[in-house]
């Protein structure tokens, strides 16, 4: 992509409306516009980084056997009727009406149409468990929207359902999004802490949020610091080895604030140990058995009875992640972004010193770019005649982690390759695309 033929609307100053350097750096380089409280239009750099998030989710939820499926934005509040939540769920559910009269919403979340969905087909245990999850907009009215993105009224989530016949395998089902969530947001280069927390609107009795630690979070925990040593990475995907894990976790006092009990906190964690902190919640998953089976009659043939499927349900806030990286990555003092490759908007910008009536290190920039295209790399060439300096406080926050300046020394074996956060190198272009490509596939 041209950088003068691309739509990245930056913008010279940070947004006074903005309380937070994700919201901040949104606006800044122009990833979302507000379109009303609440509600925001993605730009193409956002919505890059947003797809890319969104992919690794569907990997992640494809790869522990969930099967993806979509349901529509908008439900029959019948559904809601028969669950109870039609009252319960108040003022932050958008109710609307059609032109006959009927009472429709928009869904804040899909517990009641996924059961419906289940009940209408799945008849016999032996097709259990059943994991189903799809990537769709919410809405929720929320009384106070803020920080842009991170708690906004419209917003892309993951969420995904589980049905069992008993609360073992419906654990074992619960286990497996535990470690499919530690293995998604490690592939965005997050360290997720999974956090004993309350079930809310969602109900249940087991419930855990997966938290990215960050000052502007809005979610208060109280930790025992060893829990960010603890390792899943030889977790299999068997009952045995999940359950080994959440105990190696769960070992360790983790709780959001509406779990916290302060005894109990001092009892658990040695001093040294004890963290009392903020943090950002990117995932929520919750068990809470026959809650919405029970009341909707989602049940199953076992054993010549109908027994009620046992349910769990489990959010990625997509969206949110968005701003959960920047929180994470941008290094505020240096006025500095660095995306992870994985979720990155491009992998690699080229950046050539203009002047005005000499065009050559823009020719060779633009060689450089057709020869990173046919390796399948995505590049943004900045084109624009701006001075150096300026392109590069631009690109800074633009965070695309790899650099290539092409300036009045240009020198095909000695290419200037820069980490945006680290001092130049010097090299020619294969070891350029093989540093990259193998970052890539890491
Ligand atoms: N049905 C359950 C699990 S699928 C559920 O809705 N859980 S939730 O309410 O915790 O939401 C799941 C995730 O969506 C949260 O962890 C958070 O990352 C994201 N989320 C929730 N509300 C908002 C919001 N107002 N703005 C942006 N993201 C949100």
């Amino acid at each position: 992509m041209f950088f003068s033929k691309s739509f990245i609307p930056i913008l010279k100053n940070n947004p006074t409306e903005a309380k937070i350097k994700s919201h901040q750096l949104m606006l800044r380089t122009g990833m979302i516009k507000q379109s009303s409280a609440g509600i925001y239009s993605w730009l193409p750099l956002g919505f890059k980084v947003m797809k890319k998030i969104e992919q690794i989710v569907r990997e992640e939820q494809n790869r522990v056997g969930v099967q993806e499926i979509l349901m529509p934005t908008i439900q029959s509040s019948e559904i809601w009727k028969e669950s109870g939540r039609y009252d319960d769920y108040g003022e932050e559910m958008l109710r609307i009406k059609d032109r006959q009269n009927r009472e429709m919403l928009y869904g804040p979340t899909n517990e009641e149409l996924v059961t419906e969905i289940f009940r209408s087909s799945i008849k016999s245990y032996k097709s259990l468990p059943q994991l189903l999850y799809h990537i769709q907009w919410k809405f929720r009215d929320e009384l106070r929207p803020r920080f842009g993105i991170m708690r906004c009224r419209e917003f892309y989530m993951k969420d995904a359902y589980s049905f069992d016949i008993s609360d073992e395998e419906a654990i074992y089902s619960y286990n497996k999004f535990f470690i499919s969530y530690l293995n998604t947001f490690k592939r965005m280069e997050l360290s997720a802490i999974p956090m004993a927390a309350d079930t809310g609107p969602i109900g249940g009795n087991l419930s855990h949020e997966f938290i990215i630690l960050a000052d502007t979070g809005e979610s208060k925990i109280f930790t025992d610091k060893r829990i960010f040593e603890v390792d899943s990475s030889n977790t299999l995907l068997e009952k045995n080895s999940l359950s080994k894990l959440r105990e190696n976790y769960e070992k360790y006092y983790s709780v959001t604030d509406e779990k916290f009990n302060n005894n109990e906190f001092e009892k658990n964690v040695p001093k040294d140990y004890r963290l009392q902190t903020k943090g950002i919640e990117v995932g929520h998953i919750f068990y809470f058995g026959d809650k919405y089976s029970k009341p909707m009659k989602a049940s199953v043939d076992y054993n010549g009875k109908k027994e009620f499927v046992k349910m769990g349900s489990y959010g990625i806030g997509v969206s949110r992640l968005v701003g959960a990286i920047i929180e994470a990555k941008y290094d505020d003092k240096n006025e500095i972004m660095k995306w992870p490759i994985s979720v990155s908007p491009y992998d690699c910008c080229i950046l050539p010193i203009i002047s005005k009536n000499d065009n050559s290190n823009l020719d060779k920039a633009i060689n450089i770019y057709k020869n990173l295209k046919k390796l399948d790399l995505d590049v943004l060439i900045d084109d624009t005649d701006e001075n150096i300096s300026s392109k590069i406080k631009k690109f800074n926050l633009l965070g695309i982690p790899y650099q290539i300046i092409i300036g009045k020394n240009f020198n095909e074996q000695k290419i200037e390759f820069k980490e945006v956060d680290k001092q130049p190198i010097f090299i020619p272009l294969e070891e350029i695309t093989k540093i990259i490509k193998s970052k890539k596939s890491n």
